[in-house]
């Protein structure tokens, strides 16, 4: 992955209130490459082992609740400094604290259902890609 390519997901909340489009609309505009993408949903153990960081936070339940609730949509994106570049664009964790026109801004409900992942690093982005799609399923 070299250092050009991030993973996201458009989360639960946000798919089922229609802002896939106006987002993958937003992540192209900004100069993102769509390399892979999927419409799936996350068992409760793929999604515990997914945000297995927080195992033992007094959020980790509710967040895995949360994530197998419904729909996401998984998607590797390709751009210089990807990973930065696409935590920047989404803005802060708490959509409360995000930048005006970043995605959680816009399209965030809660601090928990904000609307999209971001990998946070390079490493994490390789992760969190192999975890979603097989060699095939990517372009
Ligand atoms: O990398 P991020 O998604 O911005 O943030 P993270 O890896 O620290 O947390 C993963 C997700 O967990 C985040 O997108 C929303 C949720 N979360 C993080 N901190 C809290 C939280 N949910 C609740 N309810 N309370 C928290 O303090």
């Amino acid at each position: 992955m070299a250092g050009n390519q991030t993973f996201t997901m458009i989360k639960p909340t946000a798919f089922k209130k229609n802002y896939a489009g106006a987002i993958l609309k937003m992540i192209t505009e900004a100069g993102f490459q769509v390399k892979a993408m999927k419409l799936t949903r996350l068992t409760t153990e793929q999604a515990g082992a997914f945000y297995a960081v927080h195992k033992g936070k007094p959020f980790y339940q509710s967040l895995v609740d949360f994530m197998s609730s419904g729909p996401i949509v998984a998607i590797i994106l390709e751009k210089e400094n990807a990973v930065q570049d696409f935590r920047n664009f989404i803005g802060a964790t708490n959509p409360e604290n995000a930048a005006e026109g970043t995605v959680r801004k816009l399209y965030a409900t809660s601090l928990q259902e904000n609307a999209v992942h971001g990998s946070d690093s390079d490493e994490n982005a390789i992760i969190e890609a192999d975890f979603f799609f097989s060699k095939q399923e990517r372009f």
